[in-house]
């Protein structure tokens, strides 16, 4: 609780060049962070790689790897509790404490415990020095947008922020946008796949507005990040489902004065039904965060079943002797193609 009435509480909305806009009961406040904060966060930019990589599966997976693959399968395991943790780089999303300064701006002074976030490698990381990027903090709703068509889409890539979301608990609904667009088979294929997988898939379009109704509805009452490559329509739909949405508020980029179409950063705008929904900048790349070796088998959610049913204890369920989740893909009861993804991401080839 704040009494202090120089202080309030609120949830960035945005944030580009160090400046933020966090929204308050007092309105949006257009913040910048406290020196100690700005120093922590420049700390925690240079820390250097934490967990330790695992030898066995090190090996097993340097089998599928050339030698300069070999560092990238290097893997990030949960933090010891004996470690101190890093301390976290302000995203959007974020509670924070902020002192006002005027009626309108403000100084963070403390970031508030996240209660979810969704985070990637940043693309700046390398071997020595790897960087959490957080897509989101506080979000209960992931909606992963790929489009049918223009560009095609990528199924191995899909895998990954499924992936991305079932590590962080997050339960993913997948949109294929520009349903209007003639398209591949294989397209309708993985919807058929990912539908049986148990996941929600939404077919949508903002041209036909097929689709929108069923996302607004989904969207209700949640903080909800939309995330996919660049071009697939995020930002049309956001446009779709809440018209007006972006002119509705003051955005950091405007700052730059650049007017770009394709959106930078991530950016979180309020519901007129209730909730918050995340727009965020296309992804190319996408590399785990902060998941151990064993628990990307777990992220396949139809592994689950043949987990602990292998022969050896410590099974990579890579192609090894008396591997059940192998010879579920043989006996065609895993799609071969989710077998071939997880094994990529596991050794780390097309990162
Ligand atoms: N045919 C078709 N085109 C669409 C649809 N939705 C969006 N587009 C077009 O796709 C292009 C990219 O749309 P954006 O909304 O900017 O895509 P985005 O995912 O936000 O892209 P980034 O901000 O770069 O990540 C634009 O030219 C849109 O007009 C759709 O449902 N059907
Ligand atoms: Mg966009
Ligand atoms: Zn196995």
């Amino acid at each position: 609780m704040i009494n202090n009435p120089a202080q309030l509480t609120g949830m960035v909305l945005n944030g580009a060049h160090g400046i933020y806009d966090v929204h308050t009961d007092n309105g949006i406040m257009r913040c910048t962070l406290r020196g100690k904060l700005k120093k922590a966060f420049a700390q925690a930019n240079t820390a250097k790689a934490i967990g330790k990589v695992r030898q066995t599966q090190q090996q097993r997976a340097n089998k599928y790897s050339t030698s300069n693959e070999v560092e990238r399968t290097e893997r990030i395991e949960k933090h010891d509790s004996s470690e101190t943790p890093a301390p976290v780089r302000l995203s959007v999303g974020d509670y924070v404490v902020i002192r006002k300064l005027d009626e309108t701006t403000g100084l963070i002074e403390e970031i508030l415990p996240r209660k979810s976030e969704l985070s990637r490698l940043d693309a700046g990381s390398n071997a020595n020095k790897l960087v959490q990027q957080t897509l989101l903090a506080n979000l209960n709703q992931v909606v992963v947008v790929f489009a049918t068509a223009q560009p095609d889409p990528h199924f191995g890539l899909l895998d990954r922020y499924l992936t991305i979301c079932e590590s962080a608990q997050l339960m993913p609904v997948i949109c294929i946008n520009k349903a209007d667009l003639p398209h591949e088979d294989y397209v309708e294929e993985a919807i058929e796949l990912y539908s049986q997988l148990g996941y929600t898939v939404i077919r949508s379009s903002t041209h036909t507005e097929e689709g929108i109704a069923q996302l607004r509805e989904i969207l209700k009452d949640h903080t909800t990040l939309f995330t996919g490559p660049s071009g697939v329509g995020k930002s049309s739909l956001v446009n779709a489902i809440e018209p007006g949405m972006a002119l509705r508020t003051g955005l950091v980029s405007d700052v730059t004065g650049k007017g770009r179409h394709t959106t930078t950063g991530s950016q979180l705008y309020p519901l007129s039904k209730g909730g918050w929904l995340a727009d965020s900048a296309g992804i190319r790349a996408l590399a785990t965060w902060n998941i151990a070796p064993e628990e990307l088998a777990w992220c396949f959610r139809e592994f689950r079943p043949y987990l602990g049913e292998c022969f050896y204890s410590d099974c990579a369920h890579l192609d090894e002797e008396g591997c059940a989740i192998c010879q579920a893909v043989d006996d065609g009861l895993i799609n071969e193609r989710r077998h071939r993804s997880y094994v990529r991401m596991y050794t780390g080839v097309e990162r």
